[in-house]
């Protein structure tokens, strides 16, 4: 696997060039801190991967203990710069080791850890270079993917070669089943979870309305809609429809931010780094008596190939089109996101699995009890599904709209529109915020 060690060289300039950035990041970092950095440096280029990988330990644990001080607005940008570097170096290192058939070390050194390291510079450290960890991210998880194919087919085959049919019955494959993006399906499924939506509240779907007729009937008077058949075109709706097995390949081993626990109101609500794959097995397949949510995550910045099986939604350029935040939000049957309310334009697109959504105007806020905390200030006291009328007796003269969103349906929200959202089966949606 030298073509992996090659492609990663080729992404990085020569020593002279990383040894200037490593010595400019001068500030607030002490000079022992920077003569073992220019070591590290050193050690990799001289391709003592080893000894780079040993010298990176220190530096990363010093500037984790920086990162996670004080409020992370706070902190020194050189320090997030410095930790993008040492990554970049770290987990290069780990990936050439790891895929050298001569190094002693090969056994000790994963790819999927190389990965874990790349995504830590990328989550917690600010990029330099080029933003160069995205690329070798890429091209190890690439190498990755490859090799989990082949083991895949060796394993398939050596199953059909037992005459094992089981290999039908699969997990996977059910819960590729369950993932379909067929409406009608859902349908059924929402019948039996007992989803009744009051007609006279429903919120209004109209197909695909030309930038002009969305304009005027709806952005400008701040009225939310559902939008159907103006997405069938996405990659992740035909070409390459997402399904758990999909993201496992395309994003398995990246880490990734996962809220823990039922909703982000409630006291025991956390968060924790793991991989898509852990998050799969644990939140998705497995049997958690917990909530896990990969919930708000630019997980599209993050993984590149993810982001070319979505399309910005033409009528964001009635916005700034240059400024869409995307966020992915995917998780299992049950995920709830609080009543609240956002300050840009939202299109909420489901792509697999459906959604219950209730929706409430700014001129109810009087009814729905916000926080009165700055944090929380977006966020209603009541608990939508189950509110406790005594504390909150208003709640329930609240006017709302409300709708199931399936699958190749996109939701627009005008800013400030308080919403409650559950998902009624394992979900994957996108969101777009644009001003
Ligand atoms: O889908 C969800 O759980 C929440 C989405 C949301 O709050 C948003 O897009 O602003």
């Amino acid at each position: 696997m030298d073509e992996l060690k090659i492609r990663i060289l080729n992404h990085l300039p020569d020593t002279a060039k990383v040894i200037a950035v490593s010595i400019e990041l001068i500030d607030d970092l002490p000079s022992s801190y920077l003569s073992l950095q220019k070591s590290c440096c050193e050690r990799f280029y001289a391709e003592d991967y080893s000894e780079c990988i040993e010298k990176s330990k220190p530096l990363l644990d010093y500037l984790w203990e920086k990162l996670n001080t004080g409020n992370w607005k706070d902190v020194n940008m050189t320090w997030r710069e410095a930790y993008y570097l040492v990554s970049i170096l770290k987990g290069s290192s780990q990936a050439i080791l790891a895929t050298d058939n001569r190094a002693e070390e090969k056994n000790t050194h994963s790819i999927a850890d190389a990965i874990k390291t790349f995504d830590m510079g990328l989550l917690m450290g600010a990029p330099i270079l080029n933003n160069v960890l995205t690329k070798l991210v890429q091209d190890v998880h690439t190498c990755l993917e490859k090799i989990e194919v082949s083991e895949k087919k060796s394993e398939l085959t050596s199953r059909y070669i037992d005459n094992d049919k089981s290999v039908h019955n699969d997990a996977n494959q059910l819960m590729n089943k369950k993932l379909k993006t067929d409406t009608e399906i859902y349908k059924v499924i929402e019948e039996e979870i007992k989803i009744k939506i009051d007609k006279n509240k429903e919120i209004k779907r109209v197909s695909c309305p030309s930038l002009e007729y969305f304009s005027a009937t709806f952005k400008d008077n701040g009225t939310p809609v559902i939008i159907t058949n103006a997405i069938n075109h996405w990659p992740a709706l035909s070409t390459r429809q997402w399904s758990l097995d999909y993201i496992r390949l395309k994003a398995g081993f990246r880490t990734v931010p996962i809220e823990i626990g039922s909703k982000y109101t409630e006291d025991n609500w956390t968060q924790k780094l793991m991989t898509i794959n852990d998050f799969i097995d644990k939140f998705i397949l497995g049997s958690q008596n917990q909530t896990g949510y990969l919930a708000q995550h630019q997980l599209f910045d993050q993984v590149p190939e993810l982001r070319n099986d979505i399309v910005i939604p033409d009528y964001c350029c009635l916005g700034n089109s240059e400024d869409v935040d995307i966020n992915a939000w995917f998780g299992p049957k049950g995920t709830i996101s609080p009543l609240h309310h956002d300050p840009k334009h939202n299109f909420l697109v489901q792509v697999v699995g459906s959604k219950y959504i209730r929706l409430y105007s700014s001129t109810e806020n009087s009814m729905l009890y916000p926080h009165d905390t700055f944090l929380l200030e977006n966020t209603s006291q009541v608990d939508a599904e189950n509110p406790d009328l005594v504390k909150f007796p208003l709640f329930n003269e609240a006017l709302f709209s409300e709708a199931v969103l399936r699958p190749g349906e996109m939701l627009y929200m005008p800013p400030k529109y308080w919403h409650f959202i559950k998902s009624l089966h394992v979900s994957f949606s996108v969101s777009f915020w644009w001003e």
